[in-house]
């Protein structure tokens, strides 16, 4: 059995500014995984065009999520980083996964019904086959780990599943060319942050999401104090006190929500929230989120300002993320060309 070495990679969209379920959901959990694991972290810019993009919007979203990510505590001096669409070797590998993938299994993805809506014969094809594209991602670099939150869980499951059938179609032709018995690792989700799934602030039954129409849905991770207080107030919840058990949250999505919001931006329970805050109305437990969060965000949006201040050295850092990735990047598909069949180029 081919032994795998331990690597962690994870990415997200440069689709708009990153949110704090963003955050809680995966950054958190990318930062912590460096003192662990080799890393790698990217901005999936193709994945950001399976919806329509502004390129100059684009091409400025994809600086300032790299910034956020630094920001955060991705250290370019200890984790790869890079964007996507410098590193042609994901397009490539996804494009052998679009003929080993089957249209049943992505037929089955949650994500691309939300996204195409009712209008699925106008859905680009390229939302169709993200997941594809999102396990050339993770396999390219025989990632074993992904820290992402719960919406991604679907897709990580498809990783494995093309992982595994990639091995066993090509299983006579992995031996024969001396890579073992397996070729590619089956990647392990690790949905494991302080929030896994943080809920819009207009509707405690949907995800918080940088798509969603209306900003008071999200906290911005370049939300500055004011913005924070507007949102958080403004924020739905419902007439009833807070319960001091967490029992007493069932039925309450807002509740629920703006709870775990605040115990995952002090990193406590969310009974030590209830046992502190039960009983209270939600205009003592607001302005007390309120406190947290910019304690918590003020200084990541800070340095996302400082760094912004100078496109050239995220730039460069892009660059250099993207040549230590090609590295790996081209050892993998000129292995994966021989084994398909197409031989060494
Ligand atoms: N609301 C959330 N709660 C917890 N985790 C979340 N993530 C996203 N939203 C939440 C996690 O953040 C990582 C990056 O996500 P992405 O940029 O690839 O896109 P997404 O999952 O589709 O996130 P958005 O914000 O909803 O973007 P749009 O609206 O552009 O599609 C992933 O690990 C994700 O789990």
């Amino acid at each position: 059995m081919t032994q795998f070495k331990d690597r962690v990679f994870s990415g997200m969209q440069p689709t708009h500014t990153l949110h704090l379920g963003n955050y809680l959901g995966a950054m958190v959990n990318w930062v912590r995984m460096q003192d662990t694991h080799d890393c790698i972290y990217c901005v999936v810019d193709l994945h950001a065009i399976t919806m329509p993009q502004d390129p100059k919007a684009l091409a400025a979203n994809i600086r300032e999520v790299a910034a956020a990510y630094i920001a955060c505590g991705i250290d370019p001096a200890r984790s790869i980083l890079f964007n996507q669409s410098r590193v042609h070797e994901h397009a490539e590998l996804a494009w052998v996964f679009n003929c080993v993938a089957r249209m049943g299994w992505l037929n089955r993805m949650t994500q691309f019904k939300e996204k195409a809506g009712k209008d699925r014969e106008n859905a680009a094809v390229g939302l169709f086959a993200y997941p594809t594209l999102m396990a050339a991602d993770i396999l390219l670099y025989k990632g074993t780990h992904v820290p992402v939150g719960e919406d991604q869980k679907q897709h990580l499951e498809l990783t494995r599943d093309i992982a595994q059938k990639f091995n066993n179609d090509f299983a006579a032709s992995i031996a024969e060319h001396g890579f073992g018995e397996t070729f590619f690792p089956l990647p392990e989700p690790m949905i494991q942050g302080p929030a896994t799934r943080v809920m819009s602030l207009r509707d405690g039954t949907k995800k918080m999401s940088k798509s969603d129409p209306s900003d008071y849905a999200r906290i911005n991770l370049t939300d500055d104090a004011d913005a924070i207080a507007q949102k958080v107030r403004k924020a739905k919840t419902d007439p009833e006190p807070l319960p001091s058990e967490a029992a007493g949250l069932a039925g309450r999505p807002e509740a629920d929500n703006l709870v775990g919001i605040y115990a995952a931006l002090r990193d406590v329970p969310r009974e030590a929230v209830l046992a502190e805050f039960g009983g209270a109305n939600f205009s003592t437990f607001k302005s007390a989120l309120v406190d947290v969060a910019v304690d918590r965000l003020a200084p990541i949006t800070g340095e996302m300002r400082r760094l912004s201040a100078d496109p050239g050295h995220i730039d460069a850092i892009l660059a250099e993320g993207a040549r230590k990735a090609s590295e790996i990047a081209a050892g993998t598909m000129d292995a994966v060309r021989r084994i398909v069949g197409f031989g060494p180029r």
